[in-house]
C-alpha cells in the first residue's frame, strides 16, 4: 500500500506551544496522523526541533517552517513509497535532510512523518499499533508482550514547575502489582494520598507540566519524605510494593563544574553530588536515578554507577540523547546501565529502534519516555509494548495527555489477555516480589 499524499499542520501541545502534525494518506481510503512532543530540559546534543523564530507568532515558537518542510520537501519525495517500508522511508528522510542533527528539515517535521507512517502501516496490516510496531521492530510473531513497569512522576520541580524543588522529577515505581491495571490502581491511590499530604502541610495542590504536585518544598530531600508519607497513608510498603525513582535533570543546575541547589542553599562538586545521591539510596528505596549528573560529567556518572554497585538503575537521558553512538560511548565508559528512549531526541522511528538495540547489546535496560510537552496521541504506550521495553516514563496520574498513555496501556493489556506478561524491575534493590 503506497503513500498517496502527506499533509501537515501547526497544532498545540500540552503546554499550549505549537507542534507539528503530519497526516499520511494511502491509496484507497486509509490515513493516519501523528503529532510530536517537545522537551523543556533538552539535552544539548538532541536533534534539532525547528522553530520559526518569528517574534510576531507564538513568541518565535511557531513551527510553520517545519510544516512547510513536510509538505514541500518530504511529501513529494515519499509519495509512491510502500508505507510498510519504515526503514526505507526513514532513510529517505535522513538523506533529504543531510545533516547530523536534522537541522535542515527539523526533527519535529521528520518524526511527525515517521510516526504517521508507522501508524499507517498498522492500518494496512489491520493490527493494533503496538503489534505493528513489534513487527517493524523485528519481534517474532506470536511471542508474548511485556507490559512495562511505569516510573510515575508524582512531584514536579526544575523547569517543569518553577517554585518547587531544583530536582525535576520524583517518581513512584510500583514493582509488585500483578497486572498493569493493578499497577495503575496502586499508583492512583498513592497519588490521591499524596495530595492530602501536600494539602495538610498547607501547600497548594497545583500540578506541574507532567501532572505531579509542585509544592514549595524546603529542600530537595523533602519530596522523598512526602512520598514515604503518601505510601504509608495509602497502605503500601515502601521497598516492597513501591520503590522510588529520581530524575534530577542535573544539567539544568550545573555551571562551571558545580551543582547549584537553591532549595538547599548549597553548591556541590561532582563527587559531593554523587555522595548525596548515594546517601539517599541508603535511606530511601531509590531504585533508579536519571541524569543525576550533568550531560558532560561522564566521570560523575561512572562514579555514581560504581558506588551504587549495579543495585540501582543509572539512567542516561541528556547524557545519551537516544543516540546509538552516545550509548556506545556510555558502555565503554561504564557510565550508566539504562538508556532513556525519546524518539524526538533522534528524529526517526528506525534510529530509535537502533538505539534500543544498541542498549540491549550492551546489557542496558530501556525506558520509553514522554516529553514534558505532550500531545493527545499516546504513542509511548504502544511503542513500549511493541519493543518490549520493560519500563515507561509517561508522567503522573493526572492531566489527560498523561492519562491517555496509562489508559492505552490498560486497553492493550486487556486486548492481549494471556499474551501480556508484566515486566519485572531488573535491579536488585527493586527485585520484584509479586503479590
Ligand atoms: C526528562 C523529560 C521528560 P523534558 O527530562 O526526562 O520527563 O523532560 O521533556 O522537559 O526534557
Ligand atoms: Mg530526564
Amino acid at each position: 500500500m503506497n503513500i498517496a499524499r502527506i499533509t501537515a499542520q501547526e497544532l498545540l501541545d500540552s503546554r499550549g506551544q505549537p507542534t507539528v502534525e503530519a497526516t499520511v494518506y494511502l491509496d484507497g481510503n486509509l490515513k493516519a496522523s501523528a503529532m510530536v512532543p517537545s522537551g523543556a530540559s533538552t539535552g544539548k546534543l538532541e536533534a534539532l526541533e525547528m522553530r520559526d523564530a518569528d517574534p510576531d507568532r507564538y513568541h518565535g515558537k511557531g513551527v510553520l517552517n517545519a510544516v512547510r518542510n513536510i509538505t514541500e520537501t518530504l511529501a513529494p519525495a515519499l509519495v509512491g513509497l510502500d508505507v510498510t517500508d519504515q526503514r526505507g522511508i526513514d532513510r529517505r528522510m535522513i538523506e533529504l535532510d543531510g545533516t547530523d542533527n536534522k537541522s535542515s528539515l527539523g526533527a519535529n517535521a521528520i518524526l511527525a512523518v515517521s510516526i504517521a507512517c508507522l501508524r499507517a502501516g498498522a492500518l494496512v496490516r489491520e493490527v493494533p499499533f503496538f503489534e505493528y510496531t513489534a513487527e517493524a521492530f523485528g519481534k517474532p510473531a506470536d511471542a508474548p508482550f511485556l507490559m512495562p513497569i511505569p516510573l510515575i512522576n508524582v512531584l514536579n520541580g526544575g523547569k517543569h514547575a518553577i517554585g518547587s524543588s531544583d530536582f525535576q522529577e520524583y517518581m513512584i515505581v510500583p514493582v509488585a502489582a500483578p497486572t498493569f491495571a493493578e499497577t495503575v490502581r496502586w499508583a492512583a491511590e498513592v497519588f490521591q494520598c499524596l495530595k492530602a499530604v501536600v494539602r495538610d502541610r498547607g501547600w497548594p495542590t497545583t500540578v506541574g507540566d507532567e501532572g505531579g504536585y509542585a509544592p514549595p518544598v524546603g529542600s530537595n530531600e523533602e519530596p522523598l519524605k512526602l512520598i514515604m508519607q503518601a505510601l504509608d497513608k495509602a497502605g503500601y510498603t515502601p521497598g516492597v510494593e513501591f520503590m522510588i525513582a529520581l530524575d534530577p535533570a542535573a544539567s539544568e543546575f550545573y555551571r562551571d563544574g558545580k551543582y547549584f541547589l537553591q532549595r538547599d542553599r548549597i553548591e556541590l562538586t561532582s563527587a559531593e553530588m554523587v555522595d548525596m545521591l548515594v546517601d539517599w539510596t541508603e535511606r530511601y528505596p531509590i531504585v533508579s536515578i536519571e541524569d543525576g549528573l550533568d550531560q558532560d560529567d561522564w566521570e560523575g556518572f561512572a562514579l555514581l554507577k560504581k558506588k551504587t554497585q549495579n543495585q540501582v538503575q543509572i539512567v542516561g537521558d541528556d547524557l545519551f540523547v537516544t543516540n546509538p553512538e552516545r550509548v556506545r560511548l556510555g558502555a565503554e565508559r561504564d557510565a550508566a546501565n539504562c538508556v532513556l528512549i525519546k524518539a524526538n531526541q533522534i528524529g526517526t522511528i528506525t534510529e530509535t529502534f537502533a538505539t534500543i538495540n544498541v542498549a540491549r547489546k550492551h546489557g542496558m535496560t530501556t525506558i520509553i519516555s514522554h516529553r514534558s510537552g505532550e500531545t493527545e496521541l499516546p504513542f509511548e504506550a504502544d511503542f513500549a509494548v511493541g519493543t518490549d521495553a520493560g519500563q515507561v516514563k509517561i508522567g503522573s496520574i493526572s492531566r489527560s495527555e498523561r492519562i491517555a498513555e496509562y489508559n492505552e496501556l490498560m486497553r492493550i493489556e486487556r486486548r492481549l489477555g494471556e499474551r501480556a506478561v508484566m515486566a519485572n524491575f531488573p535491579f536488585a534493590r527493586g527485585a520484584t516480589v509479586r503479590s
